[in-house]
């Protein structure tokens, strides 16, 4: 099989604690690269675009100042069935119900703020590569 390609954020709560070495670490360790990566800090209009499927939702407006709120570093990952293995290794989105091991469930106690974002399908991940890395 081919080497998929995922959006993967690491949110401002992860570069605020200190974190980024360690999530990146997880990625690296297992075996997935890096294709494209910069660390920025997004306005509201291009969290709307990104998060796109969730800006009509309740969680919507306090997630938007959370992914505004400081820097966050973007990156895409590449690997055979990338967008799974990022997800698998991200946890269920709510930091205290994912699984000891993963990211989330090793580091976070939040259903917001949970240190990571992995694209959900082929279709979202290049949509959202689009969004972060146009042209890439
Ligand atoms: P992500 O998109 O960040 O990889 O996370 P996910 O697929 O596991 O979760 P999703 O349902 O797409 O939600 C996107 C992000 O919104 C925040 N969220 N807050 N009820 C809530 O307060 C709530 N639900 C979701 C989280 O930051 C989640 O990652
Ligand atoms: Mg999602």
């Amino acid at each position: 099989m081919t080497d998929q390609r995922t959006l993967v954020l690491l949110k401002p709560d992860t570069v605020r604690r200190g974190l980024v070495g360690e999530v990146l670490g997880r990625f690296e360790a297992k075996g997935l690269s890096i294709v494209a990566m910069q660390q920025r800090t997004i306005d509201g209009e291009l969290a709307d675009q990104h998060y796109a499927e969730h800006v009509e939702r309740d969680f919507y407006p306090p997630l938007r100042t959370f992914v505004t709120s400081g820097p966050l570093v973007a990156l895409v990952l590449a690997g055979e069935e990338a967008i799974e293995v990022v997800r698998a290794l991200n946890g269920a989105t709510d930091g205290r119900k994912a699984a000891p091991g993963t990211i989330r469930g090793d580091l976070s106690v939040s259903n917001r703020e949970n240190l990571v974002h992995g694209s959900d399908s082929p279709e979202s991940a290049e949509r959202e590569i689009g969004i972060w890395f146009p042209g890439l």
